[in-house]
């Protein structure tokens, strides 16, 4: 199946639409890129990391944008279920590449990659080749449209979270049915969810509670390690069509949590269906949890 591309490139600077541009490669059509200028950085990434004690606190949020842009292209042609070569080339607004980035969570960037439907979800680290440029092998198993967050943090300034999409041609398939469960089993592990309150409501904070158990005997997990730094890794995309940055949610463990518990503070934006990825280190593995929260 030949994997016919997009991409678009949100930077961090308030409704400025950029131009479109088309490249071609090595005689290989690739894309074409359109950056389309959408909110600041810190719109909803920050949120749950206010003073809170115990927080994972950043402080990049003095830090100025830097305004990037990010442009995906990809190469060749493409099977569902065979990892396709991407290359995300950062640039500042008038296009030149931005050389240098900071290290946070202990990579240069980190690379969330869904189905528009949420039904697939990845997070993936590129490499970075230099010269603005980063790579990475990436899987795109159904056909559809897929939503790639690119979160990186050019030196000095503030952390950014670009978006990409991708469409891979085809008849996608069939969409699922949300499951609401809120115990659920991945693998070896036992995954609860439960809230601070009884209800999520758009714009409150919120403490969200992973109990992971070992599924065999019921026993919290005692083998749980730092993953990128932290104890753990929280992704939240809000169910809407298309998926831009706002959707996106990037809460932070607290450092202190009971055994077999990791808990993370965010709050959620707007009323609607949310879908949360939380995932852990098990003495080396990564366990990738899924649940479905409705927020008032
Ligand atoms: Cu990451």
């Amino acid at each position: 199946m030949k994997l016919f591309i997009t991409a678009i490139a949100i930077t961090s600077t308030l409704f400025v639409a950029q131009g479109c541009t088309s490249q071609v490669k090595s005689g290989k059509a690739l894309l074409s890129d359109s950056a389309i200028a959408q909110e600041n950085s810190h719109g909803a990434h920050d949120m749950g990391e206010s003073e809170m004690p115990g927080m994972s606190h950043h402080m990049h949020g003095s830090l100025e944008s830097a305004n990037t842009i990010a442009k995906l292209s990809i190469q060749g042609n493409v099977t569902p279920k065979t990892p396709v070569p991407l290359v995300i080339d950062v640039q500042d607004k008038n296009g030149d590449a931005i050389a240098s980035f900071d290290t946070f969570q202990e990579k240069l960037m980190h690379l969330i990659v869904v189905s528009d439907d949420l039904q697939f979800f990845n997070h993936i680290h590129p490499t970075y080749k230099g010269n603005g440029r980063f790579e990475i092998q990436a899987n795109f198993p159904q056909p559809g449209h897929y939503t790639l967050f690119s979160d990186y943090k050019p030196t000095g300034k503030a952390e950014q979270v670009s978006v990409l999409k991708a469409q891979v041609p085809g008849q996608p398939p069939l969409t699922q049915k949300i499951d609401w469960i809120r115990t659920k089993t991945f693998g070896d592990t036992k995954a609860d969810l439960a809230f601070s309150q009884p209800t999520l409501k758009a714009g409150q904070e919120v403490m969200l509670i992973f109990h992971l158990n070992q599924a065999d005997n019921n026993q919290p997990v005692k083998d749980l390690q730092p993953y990128l730094g932290e104890l753990g890794h929280l992704v939240i995309l809000k169910q809407t069509s298309p998926l831009t940055r706002t959707d996106y949610i990037h809460a932070h463990a607290m450092k202190n949590s009971p055994p077999g518990q990791i808990h993370f503070m965010t709050s959620f934006p707007q009323p609607g269906n949310y879908k949360l990825w939380g995932q852990f280190n098990r003495n080396g593995r990564i366990v990738t949890t899924n649940f479905w929260v409705n927020v008032h």
